[in-house]
């Protein structure tokens, strides 16, 4: 399928999903929300597919935000349809049931931040840069920066910079737990590349299962929690990997996936 502002590139186990305008920084207008929502589908629908990858093109823009230009002169009901169509691509990369890893080569603001919080996994430039500046632009965060902020990094860490729009950087993002690991920026595709392989190596659907119940169970009280846990734990053995990985660990022999 042909994209006109992203590139959908599958090796092996690794899908590599990358938002290519990077004349305006990577901003996500409603055009490129909707190629996004259409890959994320067929991702989802690949079984050769065991985990993502989602990075900007060029050197300066993982994503500066959604497009200023576009929704400068929206109406209240073009603004609601805009906002309808971002979460739901938002939401459709929580629900991946595949983990998604988040490379992220310059600016991450606004829509672009909140678009990296939606992934799994951050994996930062040194030269990258986070923010919400919402507020300056006078509007509040929409992608659900408000909500997964607070729930990565903590609430006061949320505040701070969601009340401020202040900028950090790739360090001090590390430093409040936003991104998993800070790498110079020619390493950044081959650090999240590397992630993606270790995590293919695993069994896939214990994989799923694991981003299902860390997610779901933070969203609701511990005992629920650990009955989904365990729910999801018993599941496993409904599964030919539970068994390959377990003979293999037995008979002391490389074990073979095969997301059945
Ligand atoms: N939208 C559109 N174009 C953008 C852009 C953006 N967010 N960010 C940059 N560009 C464009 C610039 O307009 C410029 O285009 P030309 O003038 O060359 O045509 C080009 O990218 C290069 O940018 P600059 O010339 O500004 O580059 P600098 O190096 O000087 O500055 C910068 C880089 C990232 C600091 C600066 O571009 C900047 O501040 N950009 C805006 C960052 C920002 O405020 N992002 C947050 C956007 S607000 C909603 C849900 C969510 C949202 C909204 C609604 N609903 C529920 C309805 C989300 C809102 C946001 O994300």
């Amino acid at each position: 399928m042909e994209f006109k502002n992203i590139i959908f590139e599958k090796n092996d186990k690794i899908a590599t999903i990358s938002i290519n305008r990077p004349k305006a920084l990577n901003a996500l207008n409603s055009e490129t929300l909707k190629e996004l929502d259409c890959v994320v589908d067929m991702i989802a629908e690949d079984e050769g597919v065991y985990a993502v990858i989602l990075t900007g093109v060029g050197e300066k823009a993982f994503v500066a935000g959604a497009d200023i230009t576009e929704m400068k002169d929206m109406s209240v009901a073009e603004g609601r349809k805009f906002g309808i169509l971002g979460n739901k691509v938002f939401r459709k990369i929580d629900l991946l049931e595949k983990p998604i890893i988040a490379a992220v080569n310059g600016f991450a603001l606004g829509g672009g931040c909140e678009l990296s919080m939606a992934c799994d996994i951050r994996i930062a430039s040194t030269s990258a840069k986070f923010g919400q500046p919402e507020v300056g632009l006078g509007i509040t965060p929409g992608f659900g920066g408000t909500q997964r902020l607070a729930r990565i990094a903590g609430m006061a860490v949320a505040k701070e910079l969601i009340f401020t729009g202040r900028i950090i950087k790739a360090e001090e993002a590390l430093r409040v737990g936003l991104v998993n690991k800070v790498v110079e920026p020619d390493k950044v595709m081959e650090e999240a590349v590397s992630f993606a392989n270790t995590i293919a190596a695993q069994a896939p659907i214990a994989v799923k299962y694991c981003k299902a119940a860390i997610n779901r169970g933070m969203q609701c009280d511990i005992e629920t929690a650990l009955m989904y846990e365990s729910e999801v734990f018993g599941e496993c053995f409904a599964t030919e990997d539970q068994k390959e990985g377990m003979t293999a660990f037995v008979e002391r022999r490389e074990k073979s996936f095969k997301n059945k």
